[in-house]
């Protein structure tokens, strides 16, 4: 099996530096670079935690750094959850990589522009860049071959009661790419809280005793805190690697086809994923949208990844 050709764009973002860490480790993926959003916090200190991640884990992927701000509302940032930082929690030694000057939205086209239709987007932060990339070079739409995406919920929201963050940071971007036709896989909370990192988890990650399991740990020890705070989880779900988790093997995933739509109206569902689990709009589906994931199978291959550093 060829591995598959994906572009990280991500807003690392505790559960971003896994992804991070798990795409660069497996062999059945072929990372071609990581593209950086504003998301969990601004992009000066998402671009700035990506390069952390990838100069202490030897990721040998560039960096392109690519939308400032969200598309059309003002932004905002998750430093409940994430830190002021946006990654707090590691303590990384002093920072040598540089990010590539070439904008990350540039990148994600002229990549795709280049390509036989076999890279995959992999969206774990707001849609900011993979929208703008669409509305620059609409010639790139039919190259894609899929995203796989962290985001929304067809159940409740974590940052209003409708929305779930990456969607709501940016929902006129979300609302561009889930129209734009690209086959969509969507990790949303309903399945992503169900990789809860226990305290034995952590424990389990740590004990490999390499620079990852150090950071798997250093990084999942303070979001135990901020979920217990802001939402009583019993600890944090690592919600952005499960779209690396699917692309290695799917068949720990339950998902149904759905069609989504984002609401853009600015009321009390503004940035929410309208999911038709039902089906009553008997629309033609646009996602497969993840219901179930098996915990075990999921942190078995996280270990594996993360034995895989020195
Ligand atoms: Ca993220």
């Amino acid at each position: 099996m060829t591995a598959r050709k994906i572009i990280l764009d991500c807003d690392p973002g505790h559960d971003d530096a896994i992804a991070m860490l798990m795409a660069n480790a497996s062999s059945k993926i072929d990372l071609l670079g990581i593209t950086i959003v504003a998301g969990n916090q601004t992009l000066a200190k998402t671009a700035h935690n990506g390069l952390n991640v990838a100069q202490l884990l030897d990721i040998d992927a560039k960096i392109y750094p690519g939308m400032p701000q969200p598309l059309v509302r003002q932004q905002v940032v998750a430093g409940n959850v994430h830190g002021t930082t946006g990654l707090d929690g590691p303590v990384f030694p002093e920072l040598h990589r540089e990010a590539e000057k070439l904008n990350g939205v540039q990148f994600i086209i002229d990549t795709l522009m280049a390509s036989d239709g076999d890279i995959t987007l992999v969206p774990t932060g707001p849609l900011t860049n993979i929208a703008t990339a669409m509305r620059m070079e609409p010639l790139i739409v039919p190259k894609i071959q899929e995203i796989v995406l962290m985001g929304g919920a067809y159940g409740t929201g974590n940052f209003t009661p409708s929305a779930e963050f990456n969607i709501f940071a940016d929902p006129e971007a979300a609302r561009v790419v889930f129209k734009s036709g690209v086959p969509i896989v969507m990790m949303g909370l309903d399945l992503t809280n169900q990789t809860v990192c226990t305290p034995d988890v952590i424990e389990r990650m740590e004990a490999i005793g390499n620079k990852a399991g150090k950071l798997f740990g250093d990084l999942m020890r303070f979001t135990l805190k901020t979920q217990f705070e802001e939402f009583g989880l019993e600890a944090g779900p690592i919600h952005d690697a499960t779209t690396i988790g699917y692309l290695i093997d799917p068949t720990m995933f339950e998902m149904q086809d759905m069609f989504v739509e984002v609401d853009i109206n600015r009321g009390p569902c503004y940035g929410r994923t309208v999911c038709d689990e039902l089906n009553v709009l008997k629309q033609t589906p646009n996602a497969k949208v993840g219901k179930k994931i098996d915990r075990d199978k999921f942190f078995d291959l996280v270990a594996d990844c993360i034995k895989t550093y020195k």
